[in-house]
């Protein structure tokens, strides 16, 4: 709550002394009621796109990737032209950027992070604690944005876990730091305080945000500080030396295990094995990257000078999405991958086989056992048949064909695959140092840094869920049964998005 104050204070102050609005005042008012802002969607796909062009040139086997991943998915609409029937744009549509990632060192630039993904109707959901990678993250995002919930995991670097010659390099270091430029601060300002921008108020924000994020070629660091800190820990060296920027971008692919072993083939250096649930369990999503590629930078020497060295920390990833799970289904997926892995690591050759292996013991295949065992959401729907329900039970329902269920896609993410994503690309575990503080107390950490709580992505699911339940009785003209009636009230009220509205006083973009 003090975050939001100070924030609003300090936009007041600064508006007050900006020259583009005051420029602009009388056009605002005049305007006010006619001209509507640009919806958040429309930035956040404007930047998304812009972004991961710029990301290619930068990297260009990523562009490489691109190319497979849409030859797989190419190939995935010929074997299943069924579903695609008709649509022309199927290649572009199922081969669309999903998310990017960036990281970041200090609480204020958090905070600052949340301000500009605000802007683009991204909130920070779910929190992942990545001890092994000195890190804890969130996914500013959007999960139930239709055609485009493009989203960017966010790591913030836990110095705390790092020992006392890191904390004073990195302390050196962030005196220094400054990457939010003026006019970016006063747009995300106008935004905070108009609650939109216009169209060329837009176009200014995504060109800054696109620059914000790209790859700088000077480092922030001398080349032997830089080198120092590589050996404790990977992440605070690319962290200190370098500003946050798009590390990876991740396109989606109907069939990840596809398209893994074609970069395989085409000689991409991939990670061990694709990571997540085996390859038939229906639930969450699959990865897989290619290792990063080594870049030249320039590193500043103290007397002004720069000196070359290198910096491996790029890479491209690909992402197939599967059903969303529930809370449960997340717990189970945990417990069921931790006994998995006492048996088995990814450069086993049959790590995938003894994966499924072992799941087979714990979850069905099928999405409709998994659906009434409470592991997947689902949005219901009233189908076209007439005629009169033999009783108001949603199963009956479901089997006599009044109504249908198609799972929600998941638009999060898993903390072991995010895990071996890092590792892939070279943050490999270094640090002996325990965390002196309990995961609640680090997250509570994280969220005071953030200015808010983070969302529940199973809150976010459930909610719709419910509502899609609600929608569906109504137009049967039927009563829900009481025990599920209840089940929707609690998932409403607890909509994360209701809830942080009344708290905010604002509306969340979606
Ligand atoms: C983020 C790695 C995690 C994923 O898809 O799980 C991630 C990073 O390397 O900064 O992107
Ligand atoms: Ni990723």
């Amino acid at each position: 709550m003090r975050g939001i104050n100070r924030i609003l204070v300090t936009s007041r102050f600064t508006l007050k002394n900006s020259p583009l609005l005051n420029g602009q005042k009388k056009d605002f008012t005049s305007r006010f009621m006619t001209e509507k802002y640009i919806p958040a969607n429309e930035i956040r796909q404007a930047i998304s796109n812009a972004a991961s062009r710029q990301y290619g040139d930068e990297v260009p086997l990523y562009n490489d990737m691109v190319g497979i991943a849409r030859e797989s998915n190419q190939a995935y609409i010929n074997a299943h032209p069924e579903k695609f029937a008709g649509n022309s744009n199927a290649l572009n549509e199922i081969s669309q950027t999903r998310h990017a990632a960036i990281r970041i060192v200090t609480g204020y630039e958090l905070s600052m992070m949340n301000r500009i993904f605000a802007v683009m109707g991204m909130d920070p959901v779910e929190y992942y604690n990545l001890l092994e990678v000195q890190a804890h993250s969130t996914a500013f995002s959007s999960p139930l944005a239709g055609g485009n919930p493009f989203r960017v995991f966010t790591s913030k670097l836990r110095l705390e876990l790092l020992g006392e010659e890191v904390q004073k390099m990195a302390k050196k270091a962030i005196e220094k730091r400054n990457f939010f430029t003026p006019k970016l601060i006063e747009l995300v300002e106008i935004f905070e305080v108009e609650g939109g921008l216009t169209r060329e108020q837009s176009n200014e924000f995504e060109a800054e945000v696109v620059a914000l994020f790209a790859e700088r070629k000077e480092a922030l660091i001398s080349r032997d500080d830089y080198e120092a800190l590589l050996k404790i820990s990977p992440l605070a060296a690319d962290t200190l030396a370098f500003y946050p920027h798009f590390n990876h971008f991740t396109p989606e692919v109907e069939d990840v295990f596809d398209a893994h072993k074609r970069m395989n083939e085409a000689g991409m250096r991939t990670i061990n094995a694709v990571q997540g649930p085996p390859q038939d369990l229906p639930l969450f999503l699959n990865q897989t990257s290619f290792v990063a590629v080594e870049k030249t930078f320039k590193f500043p020497n103290p007397d002004g000078t720069f000196t070359e060295g290198t910096h491996t920390s790029s890479f491209g990833e690909l992402e197939q999405n599967k059903a969303a799970g529930t809370k449960k289904a997340f717990g189970l997926y945990q417990e069921v991958l931790a006994i998995a892995l006492s048996t088995t690591k990814e450069t086993d050759p049959d790590y995938r086989e003894n994966i499924q292996k072992t799941f087979e013991k714990h979850f069905s295949n099928d999405p409709k056992v998994l659906r009434k065992e409470g592991l997947i959401f689902c949005q219901y729907k009233k189908t076209s048949k007439e005629g009169s329900p033999q009783s108001n039970d949603l199963e009956s329902l479901i089997e006599e064909g009044y109504v249908s269920a198609s799972p929600f896609k998941y638009w999060g993410f898993l903390p072991r695959s995010a895990v071996g994503i890092f590792e892939s690309n070279g943050v490999v575990k270094n640090s002996d140092k325990k965390s002196n503080i309990s995961e609640e107390e680090a997250r509570n950490q994280f969220e005071q840094a953030l200015g808010r709580k983070v969302l529940s992505i199973f809150d976010i699911y459930a909610a719709e869920q419910a509502r899609s339940i609600q929608n569906t009785y109504k137009k049967l003209d039927l009563g829900v049964p009481e025990k599920l009636a209840e089940e929707v009230n609690t998932a409403i009220v607890n909509d994360p998005y209701t809830l942080n509205n009344k708290e905010k006083g604002t509306q969340i973009g979606r």
